[in-house]
């Protein structure tokens, strides 16, 4: 039997996940998308893939199934618990994130010596990978490289930031004492500042004051954002992060110069954001009520990334600029969205 060529995706309920198979599926001609998650996905994406499977990344008997059924090509690693979530359940957010990071560079650099070629692996990792060391130097440090001020002070940051290096190592490094080489990986990742979606609300993430309170506005409720008015970090909207992750797929292996690259679009404060919700929906009720902990999160998270090397070397361009991103996407499809509901 031939077997159909797949993209396998994890944590495909995720607002990443969604915004990914709403791209991929109408495309001609595409692989079998075979999706992964703990819970069910969404009714509404459901007739859109090839296959749902329900179930754990942590479950290596499902993934060696899931070896042998397809022949993967490319695989989105989606899955995490966010940053919130990751602080209430360290060691819970330390098994998915990072374990089953794991599970799944060990599938891919098996299933590439079956197939004779290596798994492409698209990993997505955040702006949680850095730790800004204090205020100032957040604020001196403008746009910050790939490799700078990497001490995440999360479990989440640290998972991302470890993960990238296993990415690194599984690609390179693998069975490097072995008589048989590995094949290796072709391991690919951006990380992502914080993502907006007209569409989902993301759970569990300390960047959520930005969508929450677009959301809770279009809904007509009150919202008290858990930071301080200038609290400032890169954001991009969510088919901006498809983009991002549908580009750096593509992009010819010769042209692929580091294996992580910072994407952005813009970089707010939260005042910033707020104004622009109150531009669209002038009775907005947005309060700034700082709360400690989830404050020092966001401020250990850099003001903005330097996103060049992605743009030289995959010709990254964000399509949603600021005043765009509100304009063009957010407001009409939030108020799309909510219309019927309120
Ligand atoms: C979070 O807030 O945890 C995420 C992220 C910045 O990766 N949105």
């Amino acid at each position: 039997m031939i077997r159909k060529n797949t993209i396998l995706i994890t944590g495909a309920d995720g607002e990443v996940g969604h915004g990914l198979i709403r791209q991929l599926s109408p495309l001609p001609d595409r692989p079998a998308l075979v999706v992964l998650d703990i819970r069910k996905l969404d009714r509404s994406l459901r007739g859109l893939v090839d296959r749902i499977i329900v179930g754990d990344v942590l479950d290596t008997k499902l993934l060696e199934t899931l070896s042998t059924e397809y022949e993967i090509d490319t695989i989105f690693h989606l899955a995490a618990l966010l940053s919130t979530s990751s602080e209430f359940n360290p060691e819970t957010a330390h098994r998915v994130n990072v374990q089953g990071t794991v599970n799944l560079l060990k599938l891919s650099v098996d299933h590439g010596l079956t197939r004779g070629k290596p798994v492409k692996f698209v990993y997505a990792s955040s702006i949680a990978a850095y730790g800004m060391p204090n205020l100032e130097t957040k604020t001196s440090a403008g746009k910050v490289s790939e490799d700078d001020y990497l001490h995440p002070i999360t479990m989440y940051g640290c998972n991302k930031l470890y993960c990238e290096h296993l990415g690194r190592y599984y690609a390179r490094y693998y069975q490097q004492l072995s008589a048989t080489r590995s094949i290796g990986v072709d391991f690919r990742c951006v990380r992502f500042p914080g993502l907006i979606s007209a569409i989902t609300l993301p759970t569990g993430g300390t960047s959520d004051y930005a969508p929450e309170m677009l959301h809770a506005t279009a809904q007509r409720k009150a919202y008290a954002a858990f930071v301080r008015e200038d609290t400032t970090i890169p954001f991009m909207v969510m088919p901006d992060a498809i983009k991002a992750l549908l580009a750096l797929a593509a992009a010819p292996r010769e042209q692929i110069t580091r294996q992580v690259y910072n994407v952005s679009s813009f970089s707010r404060s939260a005042g910033q954001l707020a104004d622009m919700v109150k531009r669209a929906f002038p009775e907005a009720a947005i309060s700034f009520k700082s709360s400690d902990a989830r404050q020092n999160i966001v401020d250990s998270w850099p003001a903005d990334v330097d996103d060049s090397a992605a743009r030289h070397d995959w010709g990254w361009a964000p399509d949603y600029g600021f005043d765009r991103a509100f304009d063009d996407y957010l407001i009409p499809t939030i108020r799309g969205r909510y219309q019927s509901t309120t």
